[in-house]
Formats: structure tokens, sequence, C-alpha cells
């Protein structure tokens, strides 16, 4: 430290001085201040423009802004204009030029100051100064006195007032910085914000601190307990519910019939500390034991699947700066869709959201504030992780995880960061850890070709081919056969996969399925949990009504930023599940149920942990063509962890069946069970779903072609065909009934998704694309001719430029006497044949039309009632499902094909002029929007979207996967929608 400059402090390594060694978080009966609230706030441009005299207590503020603490700064002034610089993005490169530890001198320096009062009775001489989230460094001043200064931006740093505090008035003044050579250590694929954005407090100094020590052992139900306590006086322990009042904490203490702590169950013991001086602590309490047996994760001596996701802490208003009600709203959210892990990507969450995991049952990867990724694009040259002279600091971030948090009984594996590389001083961390807490394993993926220092062999974004060859120990080997035996022997977990970005993720039930049935795979994390999308509101395209939208990388004209990588969660911002986390949800439901319509069976395989199926409530239902006909409760035997039980299906069932049977309605009978929550649980109430199981129980005939057919005639300049009139000239249908209709036409191109524009690891799919130039096909029609039985038209889909084309013949075939049910039928069989050499996929293959209107009621029977792909569809049931045009689309942050209806049997759209009629043959994938496939490729966030007075329509026989592309693999090769030979049929029909 160069004591000449002030503001050393600033680049140099240290990680801070001044501060007290750090230690649990906890609540005690001692006073404590809660500084929370407005402070008056200075933004200075960097290290050259600070206030000089800023930190003397008769400084005079009064001209400077209030600014609320917490908060990050950039996010003031939100939705409208940010008013202290602006959100900058970026995923992995720094914004600053790479010169570790400096950073620019262009360092905005937001000066904090606030006068508070100390009322009477409060132990002034005993206090601390507490401040739970700062970014990036700061220094501190209290009525004048420096007391220190801090980095770890995401971690507790707490400084001793006791001889700078006194009774009555007090001025606290911080100096927070932008940038610092912290920052190099929090480069995280996140918004970069800075502020003091989580709470500040004075807190009476009493037990310093605590380390609750909790094992379970499952062969005698025997709990163990022992709480290592540092304080100033004699500290005794009582937790009434087990009988235990000592006066000495440590034990250990051994107790018979423990209820063990687990995600399913997670029982909390309630005690308490009492010091001598009086000060009480409440404690929680969980037993619980984790250990790696045969390769197998295990807590409580019994396997654990991870279903995990990636947390960021995340608000669209106000950063990362957090409610406890919206660390609930996570928690539950995460329950109620079957999560049962969290990895708290990258860096320690705010304490309270721990102490929800432990109440509501989480199993948590607790990660280190540490990620130097910026390091990769030069070769990790430089990376501090393997630079000695960055050891303390890597310590003090490791020693201050651990010792914050050791006291959840949720946290079962330490993390010691993500994307940093590999190197010394991430060794010398995870030493540290494992002599201070090895009741924990410890996890770093950076670690994955040696594992040298870690429990767990943690993989990204693999595909699921080289899942399996993992838990076959057969994953390419490295140059040290020990390294490989080493690792092969580790519990294999999946710390990020299924990248939610935009439409998607695709392939999420090939990875469960994988890991289900390998029991050293335990599971893993998908990323991420929501979308770092920035609420903002402001004049769009020179429009006066402001409009909302959801800002991104590039939106606050940041000099290099990301775009919408940001956007890449389970949640839409506002917390709004997306199709991909309704997806996950029955992708890993924990308890299966599979109907077999043969056997007239029953079975309900439980896939928990440790809980039997006696919490759950079991309900069949009929429903023929959509229709509901019979319906009952199902009487389950509670069925163990682990266990399936197979039964008969009740006699209503077989009764509702024949009932449906002899109606002989012609549709298709479903038979559908499910199993929801029997009592209230803290995270969901009573009914709430968990999950279901399907099975077609009655499948009728295929439909016979319309008869008599009738004849196409031409009429000048149109051709009629029983209900439907075509243009002669392009053979359009262009009149159904009273119904005005534009199309169908053959059509290969989606708007692309996120997983179509991007590619982590190889080319992304755009690129062949658009080289084949599938966004720019025209549609030349060759033939339109008309016969005593149909209509024929001929046309070749090509790009310009390309000898590659997709012939087409479109028969059309119709009745013209109505059926029994009044309906006139209308039949397109249409038949693509690729010419010449064919070497992309294609995005969809299909048809699409358009009718007149800006939204309609949609009605259809098929699976529903979201969105469904071909690769992500397990969450779509069949049914009859009612819906709107407008509800039909999900608003991703960055516009992209989305909403398709998969496999719809019939659909009814009813605008004002009418409704017209879709049955696929067998089936028909249906995409409805308010505007076209080239208005939302051309659209960069939601308020580009402007309904253009037409309903267009997209009917499909398939599409492409979905995949995880944009960071992952791309879709499965059952999933790769080839160019062949393909024939497909539709029907069309107007009224009711
Ligand atoms: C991986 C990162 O660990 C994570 O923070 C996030 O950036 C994610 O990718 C993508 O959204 S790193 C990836 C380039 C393998």
């Amino acid at each position: 430290m160069n004591g000449l400059d002030p503001h050393a402090y600033v680049e140099d390594l240290s990680p801070g001085t001044g501060r007290l060694r750090p230690r649990a978080a906890f609540t005690t009966d001692l006073p404590t201040i809660t500084l929370d609230g407005d402070w008056s706030f200075r933004l200075a441009s960097g290290l050259d423009d600070l206030t000089g005299d800023f930190a003397a207590p008769d400084f005079d503020d009064t001209a400077w802004d209030l600014l609320a603490v917490p908060s990050c700064w950039q996010m003031t002034g939100l939705p409208g204009e940010p008013r202290y610089g602006a959100p900058a993005y970026t995923n992995i490169l720094y914004p600053f030029p790479v010169d570790p530890p400096r950073v620019p001198r262009e360092n905005p320096t937001g000066e904090y100051r606030r006068a508070f009062d100390v009322p009477d009775g409060f132990p002034a001489s005993a206090a601390v100064l507490r401040f739970e989230g700062v970014d990036s460094a700061f220094a501190v001043w209290l009525n004048g006195i420096r007391l220190g200064d801090g980095k770890g931006s995401r971690l507790t740093t707490e400084f001793d007032a006791s001889a700078a505090l006194r009774p009555g008035r007090n001025v606290l003044a911080v100096r927070v910085h932008q940038w610092s050579s912290g920052s190099y250590l929090e480069d995280q694929d996140m918004w970069w914000l800075s502020g003091i954005f989580r709470s500040v407090s004075v807190a009476a100094r009493g037990v310093e601190d605590f380390f609750v020590h909790t094992a379970y052992d499952h062969t005698t139900r025997q709990g163990t307990l022992a709480v290592d306590v540092t304080a100033p006086t004699r500290v005794s322990l009582s937790v009434p519910e087990l009988g235990i009042s000592a006066a000495d904490p440590a034990g250990p203490h051994v107790i018979d019939g423990i209820e063990p702590w687990s995600d399913e169950r997670p029982r909390l013991y309630t005690g308490e500390l009492v010091s001598e001086a009086g000060e009480r602590i409440p404690l929680r309490i969980g037993f619980r034991t984790v250990a790696v047996v045969d390769g197998v994760l295990t807590v409580n001596g019994r396997p654990i699947s991870l279903r995990g996701v990636n947390r960021h802490e995340w608000h669209p208003l106000t950063g990362r700066t957090l409610t406890e009600d919206t660390m609930l709203t996570d928690v539950l959210l995460m329950k109620q869709h079957n999560i049962n892990a969290v990895r708290t990507s990258h860096y320690p969450p705010d304490h309270r959201f721990l102490d929800l995991c432990d109440e509501h049952g989480l199993w948590v990867f607790c990660e280190g504030d540490l990620e130097t990724h910026g390091f990769e694009p030069g070769g990790w040259r430089r990376n501090p992780s393997d630079d000695p002279a960055w050891r303390e600091a890597y310590l003090d971030r490791t020693a201050r995880l651990v010792e914050r948090d050791k006291n959840h009984p949720s946290v079962v594996v330490w993390s010691l960061g993500n994307e940093s590389g590999t190197g010394v001083n991430l060794a010398a961390a995870a030493a540290w850890i494992r002599w201070r807490d090895d009741s924990r394993l410890i996890h770093y993926e950076g670690d994955f070709a040696s594992c040298a220092y870690v429990d767990l062999y943690s993989r990204m974004y693999i595909g699921v081919d080289e899942l399996a060859a993992v838990d076959r120990g057969q994953e390419a080997p490295t140059a040290d056969p020990a390294d490989d035996a080493h690792r092969r022997a580790l519990p294999a977990v999946l710390c990020e996969y299924g990248h939610a970005m935009g439409t998607g993720p695709g392939g999420l039930s090939e990875y469960q399925q994988v890991i289900e049935a390998h029991p050293r795979l335990a599971g893993g994390f998908i990323w991420e949990w929501i979308d770092h999308g920035i609420t903002r509101t402001a004049p769009i395209n020179g429009q006066e009504e402001p409009r909302s939208y959801y800002a991104y990388g590039g939106d606050f004209g940041e000099e290099i930023h990301d775009g919408n990588f940001v956007a890449d969660g389970l949640l839409f911002p506002d917390r709004t599940p997306s199709p991909g986390l309704v997806e996950y949800k029955k992708v890993i439901e924990p308890v299966r149920i599979h109907i077999d319509p043969a056997a007239g069976q029953i079975s309900v395989r439980n896939l928990h942990h440790v809980r039997d199926s006696g919490y759950l409530d079991c309900r069949w239902t009929v429903e023929d063509g959509g229709e509901p006909v019979g319906s009952g409760g199902l009487s389950v035997p509670a069925t163990a962890a682990g266990a399936t039980t197979t039964l008969a299906w009740p006699a209503e069932v077989t009764a509702a069946l024949d009932a449906a049977r002899k109606n002989d309605s012609g549709d298709q009978v479903w038979l559908t069970v499910t199993a929801v929550l029997a009592a209230d649980e803290t995270w969901a109430g009573a009914g709430h779903e968990i999950a279901w199981g399907q099975g077609l129980v009655v499948a009728p005939a295929a439909s016979p072609a319309p008869a008599p057919p009738a004849p196409a005639i031409a009429h000048g300049g149109y051709v009629a065909l029983g209900p439907a009139r075509f243009d002669a000239r392009t053979g359009v249908l262009t009149r159904l009934g009273d119904l005005e209709l534009d199309g169908p036409m053959l059509d290969v191109w989606r708007a692309p998704i996120d997983n179509d524009l991007l590619s982590a690891f190889g080319e992304a799919q755009i690129g062949p694309w658009l080289a084949a130039g599938l966004d720019r096909m025209r549609h030349d029609v060759l033939g339109v001719e008309p016969d005593a039985s149909g209509l024929t038209v001929t046309a070749r889909l090509a790009a310009a430029g390309s000898s590659c084309g997709l012939g087409v013949v479109y028969r059309w075939t119709a009745c013209d006497t109505p059926d029994a049910a009044g309906r006139t039928r209308l039949r397109l069989d249409a038949v693509v044949t690729p010419d010449g050499p064919w070497s992309v996929p294609l995005p969809r293959l299909g048809v699409a039309m358009s009718l007149p209107g800006t939204d309609a009621e949609v009605e259809w029977f098929g699976p529903g009632p979201g969105e469904a792909y071909r690769d992500s569809r397990a969450a779509a049931r069949v049914g009859r499902h009612l819906s709107t045009v407008s509800a039909m689309q999900i608003p991703q942050v960055r516009p992209q094909e989305n909403g398709n209806r998969h496999q719809v049997r019939r659909a009814r759209i009813t605008t004002p002029d009418g409704t017209l009629l879709i049955s696929g043959d067998p089936v028909i994938d249906l995409t409805v929007r308010p505007w076209s496939t080239e208005a939302l490729t051309a659209a960069s966030h939601q308020h580009d979207l402007v309904r253009d007075g037409t309903l267009h329509l997209h009917l499909d026989h398939a599409h492409h996967g979905l995949g995880s592309a944009a960071c992952g693999p791309g879709p499965t090769a059952p999933h790769v929608l080839a160019a062949v030979t393909t024939a497909f049929g539709v029907e069309f029909g107007t009224g009711r």
C-alpha cells in the first residue's frame, strides 16, 4: 500500500483494512440500529473528482441528492432515465482494460453520508458497523474517524465502531468505488452495478460467533449437536424440544430419535444460546450428514438427486437489491415447480435467502463471490487464481463465505466460485474450507480435469451422450490416469445445463432420463433462474407515448456488451414462469404416474429422497374429445421413497371408458391421473399439483377423405371447390364459406430463436440457414389445375441464387354436402420434395396462411395449454384448451419464434368474421400471431411488435428442435428437422 496515496486501497490487492474477523450472520436480542433509508449522495466521476472534506461530521451536504440505501445507484431513475451512470452488461469481458490490479482512474465513486442517532442505553462502547453488501470497494468514516476499507461486494464487512460511536448524533460517511482490484474477481455474467446494495446497521457487540455442527446417523437415528461459541462471557445452549439445557454448548450432545433435515422434510429444531450477560440468540438447528458413498452423493445415508437452478439475485427495477418478499417469492416458486436445489451463482446471496431455504427445504450449493472469466480470452494470462499475490484476497473471500453461512442446514456444498480457471489460490481456498468445515463437500467446475481439490466432478453444458459417458467413466481421459481414476470415483453434477435463453430450453427430458438412470449422476442446475431484464419506460421510435419494455445489454449505450445473453432464465423478469419452467416442473416431478391402457393399470413411482407419497391425493379424470365424462378419487397406498406401486384402475374408470366406447364420439378418450398436495405445505396450499400422467385409452379410426368429392370449377379469375375459392393464377385459397383467407403456402422459416442465433461451442445454426437463403425463400407457382375431383397446385420454394429448392404439390379436395354437424370440409394434402443437395436442417416445415383480425379466440383439442415443441413438450397434456391469440404470445425479452401448440388434433379460431376450423391428420402444430414472422424476426424488444390487422397462422408438420445451443448442445439427432420428402394433411372448415 502506498502510504502517500489515500486511495491506494482501491487498487491494492488487500481485501480490506480495519475489518473485524468474519463470522456467522445471526439475529440476537441485543439492540441494532438500522441505517437503511435515505442517505445524502453525490456521484463523483473519478478519483480526481472527490469531495475533499466529505467525511467531516460538519460537512454541509444539504445540496446533495438523496439516495436509498440499499440500492444499486445505476438503477436510480429507472424505469425512466438512469440518474447515476447506467447499468452495463458484459458476460465474459471486463468493461475496462485487463491490467490487474489496475482499474481506470475514471472510476465512478459514490459519496454517501448519513447522520443517525444512537439512543440512550445503546452500548455505543461495544458496537459493530455492518455492511452486508457494497459493490465494489469502499472506505468508511464514522464521526470523521476512518474505520477502514473493504472489498468483496457480496460479502459482509464489519468494522469495530466502539471507539468512534457516541450516544446521540453520529455521522457516517462512505465512499464507494465502482471499480477496484476486487472487480477482477467479480466478473460474473451479469449487469455491472454499484453501490451500497444490501443493508447497513450498527449492532451491539456480544457473542462474537458460533458454529452449529450437526450430524445424523441414519443407522441409529441419532443426531449429534455441538455448538462452538466465541464470546466474551460464558454461553449456554438450550433446545427444549430435545431436552437439551447445557452449560457447555460444545457438548457434543447425542440425541436419540432425531428427525433429520432434508429438502423434503426441512425439520428445524428451535433452540437458543444465552450468554451470561443475558444476550439471547435464537437457533434453528437441522441435523444432517452429507457424504459420498461409492461415488454417490448422499445425505443422511440416502442418495440425493439435484433438480436445481442457478439463481442470481435479480429484480427488474432494483437490480441486485432484493426485498425479503422477493426472496420468498423465489423460494416458493422453486418449490412449487418441483425444484429441490439451488446454486447461488456466482456469489453468496443475501443471507435471508438461506434462512428461507432452511425453512422451506432446498439443497444449496453456496458459492463464493468469485469469477475471473475475463482472463480466458487472453489465454488466462495473469489470472489471479494462479498468482500468489492474490492469495490473501482468495482466502479472505472464502473465509467470509463459509463463516457467514456456516450455520445453514440447507447449505450442503461450498462452491469456490465460477469460471476462474485453475490455480494455487483455488487450491488454497479449498484447503482452508477442508480445515474449517469438513462437514460439507467442495465444488468448483473449473477443476474438472484433475478434480484435485474438489469432491464433485462438475461439468457445464455437456450433451446427453457425454453425460451418459461420464456415468460409465468413459468421458475423455486426461494425460494422467491417476487423475482419471480419482475423478471417476466422484459423484458427477451438471452445475449448469439447459441454458434457458429465449424459446426453450429443449431436451430437458433427455437429460433427466440419463440422470435418473445413473445413481452416480447427482443431477444438476438449469442455467438460470430469472431473466435479468431491466424495466424501462421510454418513448419509442419517435412515438409520444412512452412504452414499457425490458432492456438488455446494449440498451444503455454500452461500448462493449453481450446483448440479451443476460436474459436466459426460467422466469421472465417480472417473475412470471416461462414455458421453460413449466416444462422443467414436469420433467423433474418427484413422483411419476404411468398409465398402461393395455393392462388397465396405473403405477406411481416415487423418486423422492425420503418422503413417501402419502402427502399426495390422486384423482382420475376420463375425457372424451376433451369433454370430462367421469372423474373421482384414486386411492394409492403410500409408496415409500424409491418404490413403485402398481394398481388396477378402479371399476369407475372402466365404467366411464365403457360408456365412452358406447357413445362412440369418434374422438380420442384420455385418462388423466393427477397427484396434488393433500394438505397445505409451507410452500403451497392443499390441491397444488405435483405430478400427472396421461394415457390414451380409446383411439378412434382415422377419418375418411371427404366424399363424395366435389369438382373444382374454373370461373375466370378464380377456381371454386366446394365451399372454397382459390385464386386461379396463384392457387391460393382466398375464401372458405364466408371467411376471407390468404394461403396456405409452404413455409420453412422461423423467427430465429436465441438457440438458432448463438453458439457457445461451435457454429451457430443461423449461419448455414442464412447461407441457404431460408429467410428469403420465394414461392413460385408452376401450375393450378382444377379437375373433376379436386384442385392440384404445384409450386417450388427456393431462394435467389440457390440451386436447391423444395417442390410442393398441394392437392385440394372438398365435399359439397355439409356433414352431420353441418360442417363443410376442405382438405389439403401436401407433398414436399427436396430438390438438390440439402445439407441444412429446416427451421420448420408447414404451411402459412392468414385471415383478417387483430385477435381471436382459439380453442383446440390436443396438448396444452402452454407452448410446446418437439423437444420441449413434457408439460403439455392432451385436453380441450381455450385461449386467445394475444394470450398465446410468449413475451420473450427479445422477441423470437414462440407460442407453438404441438400436435393439435383440431382447432377453432373465432374472429368477429366467423370461425375457421382446422384439423390435423392426425395432428398438426399450430402457431397463431397478430404479426408476421418477418416482423417477429426484425423485432428486438416486445414494443417493436405491432398488430398488423392480420392473424398469421402457421400449420406445421414439424419444427426443428429447440435444443440449448446458445450455450450448450443443439437439438439431439431425433429432433433435427432434415429436408426429406414429406407428406402431411390438414382439413379446414367453417362454422361452429
Ligand atoms: C457459463 C457461466 O458460468 C455462466 O455464468 C453464464 O455465463 C453461462 O455460461 C451462460 O449464460 S460460461 C459458458 C461460456 C460456458
